[in-house]
């Protein structure tokens, strides 16, 4: 990577151009595509900033494909990905949390990506001021469409992923972006209009004492997830162990994972026998990030990377973040998956 200049000051988007020189056979075209994402995210921040304002909290009174209630600022997000996208014809479809079916978008030669996408993920924080995010995933692709269930023209596994991320929506606006040459972080100076990098090359700790999960549910899970998470508190009771921090978005708590170490887990329950959080635009973009930071994703028995993506919202169980975190995990549930020896 070229030094910043005399600024110091790395843009996104010439972050962006120079991994793209590093690719002899790029087109240009993917990173046309993430400068797309961090434009969508810049006016998703400005509208979150104001929601309050003009009248953007509260739910539509609809629900989505997944029976959740639907919030204005989901519809926001997404129509803001959409238009995006809508004339750069490079993205074929777009697969999202508030869409039925994939969304055709441009049928060109040129349109060879499949984007992924959870447009505002922890929306239960949306209207009380708290932490949301994006999660992108993006592959090359076919046209996919599912009819009702039935597969077709959908990536194999999320290691084909050509580039995946994260846009978090806190106290400061941070894109955080992987093409499969290691993690960077950038933070929207609002004042310039740019995400600047703030976070290069981040590396994942391999240990951490934060641990991330919604315990309402706790006596639901498989015992050997209950065992595991027992085994958080100190059994001397001589100290506290390891700390719990929830936020309600996946985003914010693999953030904190991902820079300070620890873990988030979503295991299966009664209520959701896959876990609760999608595979192809929660599950997947995140676990390639963190495996490229050095960290690794479960679901308790496989890479989340290696599993089979059979239609679009499935969903699937998942533990991620620091890699000796992640190998306890994995004790207690007597697995140990291929991308413990990969990373
Ligand atoms: P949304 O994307 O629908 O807002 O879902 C949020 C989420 O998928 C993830 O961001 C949270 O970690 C998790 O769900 C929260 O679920 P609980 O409400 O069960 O804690």
């Amino acid at each position: 990577m070229m030094p910043a200049g005399p600024t110091g000051r790395m843009t996104l988007s010439r972050h962006i151009l120079e991994c793209q020189r590093r690719q002899p056979d790029a087109t240009g075209e993917l990173a046309v595509l993430l400068t797309q994402l961090a434009f969508a995210g810049k006016v998703f921040a400005h509208e979150l900033r104001r929601a309050a304002l003009v009248g953007d909290l509260g739910a539509t009174g609809a629900t989505n494909v997944q029976g959740e209630a639907t919030r204005k600022l989901d519809v926001f997000g997404n129509q803001t990905i959409i238009e995006a996208f809508a004339h750069a014809e490079i993205v074929a479809a777009i697969v999202s949390e508030e869409e039925d079916e994939p969304r055709q978008i441009a049928s060109g030669a040129k349109a060879s990506y499949l984007l992924c996408v959870d447009p505002l993920d922890g929306s239960s924080n949306s209207d009380t001021n708290g932490v949301v995010g994006t999660i992108f995933g993006v592959y090359r692709s076919g046209q996919p469409s599912e009819a009702r269930g039935v597969r077709s023209g959908l990536p194999g596994t999320g290691r084909e992923q050509v580039a995946a991320g994260y846009i978090m929506y806190g106290p400061s606006t941070v894109f955080v972006y992987t093409t499969g040459d290691g993690v960077n972080g950038f933070t929207l100076d609002g004042d310039i209009g740019e995400f600047l990098l703030t976070h290069p090359d981040i590396r994942c700790p391999a240990e951490g004492r934060y641990y991330a999960v919604n315990l309402a549910a706790a006596r639901e899970w498989p015992a050997a997830t209950q065992a595991y998470l027992d085994s958080l508190g100190d059994p001397t009771g001589r100290s506290r162990g390891y700390s719990q921090r929830y936020s309600g978005a996946l985003v914010a708590d693999v953030h904190r994972a991902l820079l300070e170490g620890g873990t988030y887990f979503y295991p299966p329950d009664r209520g959701h026998p896959d876990g609760k959080l999608r595979l192809l635009y929660e599950c997947a973009p995140l676990a390639f990030v963190v495996e490229q930071a050095g960290g690794r994703a479960t679901t308790g028995e496989t890479c989340v990377l290696d599993v089979r993506i059979e239609t679009i919202h499935q969903r699937a169980p998942l533990a991620i973040g620091s890699r000796v975190e992640i190998e306890r995990y994995e004790q207690f549930l007597n697995t140990r998956c291929d991308c413990a020896t990969r990373s």
